[in-house]
């Protein structure tokens, strides 16, 4: 459902290796080519990390010359504006489509049919039982095709993007009866479902408009797949040995009985060789543990939209139950692993009865989920688990956005890191070469002064480049936890309030993060941040030393500038609650050092560079259960901390004459009396002792680019290269295409 593409000039200038005789050329016009970069929108078709993570595939499956298309959605509107007015979001529609069209091939050729509601009832036809779908409304799925090229290979990538309309049978049957309303109205119905994309990331929506969505794709998709694949061969018989379908969480679950669907009511398969070839063919990869992120359905729903499909749902869920009675499992457990109960559709377990494979995106995650949420149907199956860890294209996030860096790493270990990041390595030979590290700070100062100005032209706002840039870039949401950020800068504050004079090490904290519209208490983070800073701009002397920024609308091409720029890399979530993360990745890339819990990705960064070279923190994941089981109780960490005390009344005292009291209890009281679920303050203590071990490091400037130096040689591994490496050996089965292009 989701590619968070950014930009895509500068990225196929690069990988086509263009960007130089482009340059040239636009120099003869008099114009820059960085100019012409700013003007392109960026394509915010995602939340986050999940939408962003599929786009760096994109980019790593054309580099690697694996054949794959992406299927999405052409949404009229990405991901909204973030205005920043009056020290509160305000969420404004995302015109991208101005600039964005430019890189869509329409493909009138491979228009299909959607429907939706209706009835279905069986008939006889040449002696067969057929399926009729009744008083459906039909949808037209009109793809939109775009490229991605591979840097360094002949490979394309392409992403078809389907936009809906009003299917052309239905609106001429309403006009030549005179209904002109009706067909208008219809022809706004349809459109409606490529509006927008809903906002909302590591949480449940459940509206009608997104199940149509999601059908509305997987459908289109899937049509898709089979027309190509009949081209090729005579019948669908192989598609599980010559094609691979991979569900991105469960937003296309629905490819499960869909494809189903097809080979049953459509092709004729009979029912056990339809399911043979449909759980060869999907696979699906789990990106959150978090309950109120694992989308349900009211079956009603699924009934009157898609009642085909939530037949096949059904008829899946009764023979794998009785496959699990048969297998004396317990009623319980089947119950919890069953795809409906108590009236409720679950794509999660939807998911996984229907993939040959699952998997997690961090070794931390995929442990998890093997044996929390999973856990019983890993008892069962439990070869069907597996584990790839995240990836960033690095290619975006190192070489494109960070030049000056790039060419030094050139000149130490060759151009070779660029196709191949574990080449990076090379780099370990340096980090007690003091003339490479003085070169390493050298070019993060210059990145600093580059960012410095960057945010004064375009925003106004002035920032000190010779602080230390501390950063947490991320969507805004309670497990996140900036809030614990925030925590952590009161008291700074509240420090230098009383005594101006005292020595602290000069910082600048920035935050980046978009809340999803209806999510008050992140949109009250927002507002926090927003005023601290604003506190802060009234007080010159305190600026100095300590600074707050919030970067409005942060977005892919705002997180080029950041990540060159930035030095410590927050990433600071409960433990067990981030499936991995992919900024802790392109910082590290960056030379960015991690200040972390033992969550997510974080982990294998941790064992990567060393506890050296990192700075960690607070509860694990097991630590945090055991609390969460025998009860946190906020209350008494705030009863026997008086730093803790001081920073809840600053709270209520508030900021930028506005009070933040709300903020206060939920983290003392919460509502109900259930403290903040996310445990700030019981990882603050050893958050702040970590950071004040960071200090201590960071004033060794020798040391610190030494640690900068490992981050960037360990980071190969967090290629999205080698992700796509993992998921074509052990999910897909997937070879490579030979390059034509003479070596
Ligand atoms: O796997 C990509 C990304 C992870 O790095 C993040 O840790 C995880 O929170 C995110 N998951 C989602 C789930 N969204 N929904 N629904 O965005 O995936």
């Amino acid at each position: 459902m989701e590619f968070l593409l950014g930009r895509s000039l500068k990225n196929n200038l690069y990988n086509l290796e263009l960007e130089s005789s482009v340059r040239d050329v636009l120099k003869e016009w008099n114009f820059n080519l960085e100019d012409i970069y700013e003007i392109e929108s960026d394509a915010g078709l995602g939340n986050g990390g999940l939408g962003r993570l599929a786009a760096c595939f994109m980019d790593s499956l054309a580099t690697l010359n694996y054949p794959a298309m992406g299927f999405s959605i052409r949404y009229d509107y990405g991901l909204f504006k973030q205005r920043i007015v009056d020290n509160q979001q305000v969420e404004l529609p995302d015109h991208w489509l101005d600039t964005g069209e430019t890189w869509m091939i329409p493909r009138s050729d491979k228009n299909f049919k959607i429907k939706l509601g209706g009835t279905i009832h069986e008939e006889w036809q040449d002696g067969k039982l057929r399926i009729i779908h009744d008083n459906a409304t039909t949808i037209d799925a009109n793809p939109y095709d775009v490229m991605i090229s591979g840097a360094g290979s002949e490979g394309v990538s392409v992403l078809r993007l389907w936009k809906a309309s009003a299917s052309l049978d239905f609106d001429m049957k309403s006009f030549t009866q005179g209904d002109y309303m009706r067909a208008m109205r219809s022809d706004n119905e349809a459109e409606i479902i490529s509006k927008v994309l809903y906002p909302s990331d590591d949480h449940d929506q459940g509206k009608q408009l997104r199940l149509s969505q999601q059908y509305f794709l997987v459908s289109a998709s899937l049509q898709s797949i089979i027309k190509d694949h009949l081209k090729a061969y005579p019948s669908l018989k192989n598609l599980p040995d010559v094609a691979a379908i991979h569900i991105n969480d469960t937003h296309p679950a629905l490819a499960v009985p869909e494809l189903m669907r097809l080979l049953v009511d459509v092709y004729n398969f009979d029912w056990d060789t339809a399911w043979d070839i449909v759980t060869r063919t999907i696979a699906y990869t789990n990106h959150t543990v978090l309950a109120e992120a694992l989308e349900k359905w009211n079956e009603p729903l699924v009934f009157s939209l898609l009642p085909r499909i939530h037949s096949i749902i059904r008829e899946i869920n009764r023979r794998f139950t009785d496959d699990m009675r048969a297998r004396n499992i317990e009623g319980s457990k089947i119950d919890h692993m069953s795809i409906i109960s108590r009236g409720v559709v679950k794509m999660a377990n939807l998911s996984v009865i229907g993939s040959h494979k699952v998997n997690g995106v961090s070794a931390l995650h995929s442990d998890i989920i093997k044996n929390s949420i999973f856990a019983d149907f890993n008892a069962i199956w439990p070869e069907k688990f597996t584990n790839v860890t995240n990836g960033i294209a690095h290619r975006r996030w190192l070489c494109q956005s960070n030049p000056d860096l790039t060419s030094f790493l050139s000149s130490l270990i060759g151009d070779g890191f660029k196709t191949d990041a574990a080449e990076l390595e090379k780099l370990l030979k340096y980090t007690t070469d003091k003339t490479v590290l003085a070169q390493v700070n050298k070019i993060k100062q210059q990145n600093k002064y580059d960012f410095a100005n960057y945010i004064k032209k375009t925003t106004g706002f002035t920032l000190n480049p010779e602080s230390r840039i501390d950063t947490q870039i991320k969507r805004l949401h309670e497990y996140k936890r900036q809030l614990l950020n925030v925590l952590k800068i009161i008291k700074i504050y509240l420090e230098l309030q009383e005594d101006p004079n005292k020595q602290v090490t000069p910082q600048t904290f920035i935050f980046g993060a978009k809340a999803a519209g209806g999510y008050y208490h992140a949109k009250r983070v927002i507002s926090l941040i927003n005023c601290i800073s604003a506190d802060i701009q009234k007080n010159p002397k305190i600026k100095e030393k300590l600074d707050v920024m919030f970067v409005e609308n942060y977005n892919v091409s705002k997180a080029e500038h950041l990540y060159p720029a930035s030095e410590v890399s927050e990433q600071i979530s409960l433990a067990g609650k981030e499936a991995s993360g992919t900024s802790n990745m392109k910082f590290m890339i960056n030379g960015a050092v991690t200040l972390g819990t033992i969550d997510g990705a974080n982990v294998e960064i941790m064992e990567s560079v060393g506890n050296d070279n990192i700075f960690t923190f607070g509860m694990t994941a097991d630590e945090v259960e055991r609390v969460w089981h025998h009860g946190y109780y906020a209350t008494n960490i705030f009863a026997s901390n008086p730093e803790i005390r001081k920073i809840v009344d600053a709270l209520k005292n508030g900021f930028a004459g506005e009070s933040f009291a709300d903020i206060a209890n939920y983290l003392v009281l919460g509502s109900h009396n259930i403290a903040d679920p996310y445990m700030c303050l019981a990882d603050y203590g050893d958050y702040l002792r970590a950071h004040y071990d960071m200090d201590k490091a960071y004033s060794d400037k020798n040391l610190w680019a030494k640690m900068s130096l490992v981050n960037i040689a360990k980071a190969g591994i967090f290629s999205s290269d080698r992700s796509i490496s993992d998921y074509a050996n052990n999910i897909w089965n997937m070879k490579r295409l030979k390059s034509k292009k003479p070596t």
